[in-house]
């Protein structure tokens, strides 16, 4: 019954997988464009990563560009990485223009391509701690999560975690909330001054645990830029610098 062995094939190779991942150079939660370039530049330097995403569809928040007007705006200065990338774009008024769909599947495929792990599905519910370090993440069902049901999680190991999920910062929160780190909250927009504000701020926020992307600004209060992604781009190359000179 070819029924039956398809249903073996994709259990077995799944399960093979996600042994091979339950311990990792780095654990990156969400799969946003901050995150997959982390994993991007970690994976091509020969570390072992994972992301793991708690929605079916990783990206995060690339696809839908400005108010669902699918192009996202560049810096100039990531016309490289998008070369290296193999991405087509547009140079107007000295900024990038790419449309959002080719770059989130750019940044899936060149990611995945290089040996990251991405793990849709997965929401992260927890870190763990020991000796005051977070040495790994505690991870669930997405599906699970989100109704709520009575089910434990199992633990992944991982010299660093890196809080990538954006807006809510829900990594860094867990931590937050037990008093462990002092956060503050996102202010308005301001694509100004939030681009280079991200970009510094990118970094460890407690020990083992790095912030990248959107979620800098809600752990440090750095205002929010919309649809410019340059930002994003360049904390996840900052967090994969960081990890390899902490790593080598
Ligand atoms: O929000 P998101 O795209 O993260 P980012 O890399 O980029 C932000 C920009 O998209 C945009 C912006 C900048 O121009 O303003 O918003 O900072 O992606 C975050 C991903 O994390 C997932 C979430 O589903 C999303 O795909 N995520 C959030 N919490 C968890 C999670 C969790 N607990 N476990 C797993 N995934």
């Amino acid at each position: 019954m070819r029924d039956l062995l398809i249903s073996k094939l994709i259990v077995e190779k799944y399960f093979e997988k996600l042994k091979s991942s339950l311990e990792l150079d780095v654990a990156i939660v969400g799969a946003g464009p901050s995150g997959l370039t982390a994993a991007y530049e970690l994976a091509k330097n020969g570390f072992k990563v994972a992301v793991f995403e708690e929605r079916n569809v990783p990206g995060g928040g690339i696809w839908g560009g400005g108010m669902m007007f699918n192009e996202v705006v560049l810096e100039k200065e990531l016309e490289t990485f998008l070369r290296e990338l193999k991405v087509r774009y547009t140079l107007r008024e000295d900024h990038i223009v790419v449309d959002s769909v080719h770059f989130a599947s750019a940044l899936l495929y060149r990611a995945t391509k290089e040996g990251a792990l991405v793990f849709n599905n997965i929401s992260v519910e927890d870190v763990a701690l020991r000796e005051g370090r977070v040495c790994g993440v505690v991870v669930n069902w997405g599906p699970t999560v989100r109704l709520g049901l009575h089910v434990d999680p199992i633990t992944v190991k991982s010299s660093f975690v890196v809080d990538g999920t954006g807006h809510p910062a829900n990594v860094v929160t867990l931590l937050a909330k037990r008093g462990l780190i002092q956060m503050k909250t996102e202010f308005p927009m301001d694509a100004d001054s939030a681009e280079e504000f991200v970009v510094e701020k990118t970094g460890e926020v407690f020990p083992g645990l790095l912030v990248s992307g959107m979620a800098v600004c809600e752990v440090y209060g750095g205002p929010r830029m919309g649809p410019i992604f340059g930002g994003m781009i360049l904390s996840g190359q900052k967090i994969a610098k960081i990890v390899n000179k902490r790593l080598r």
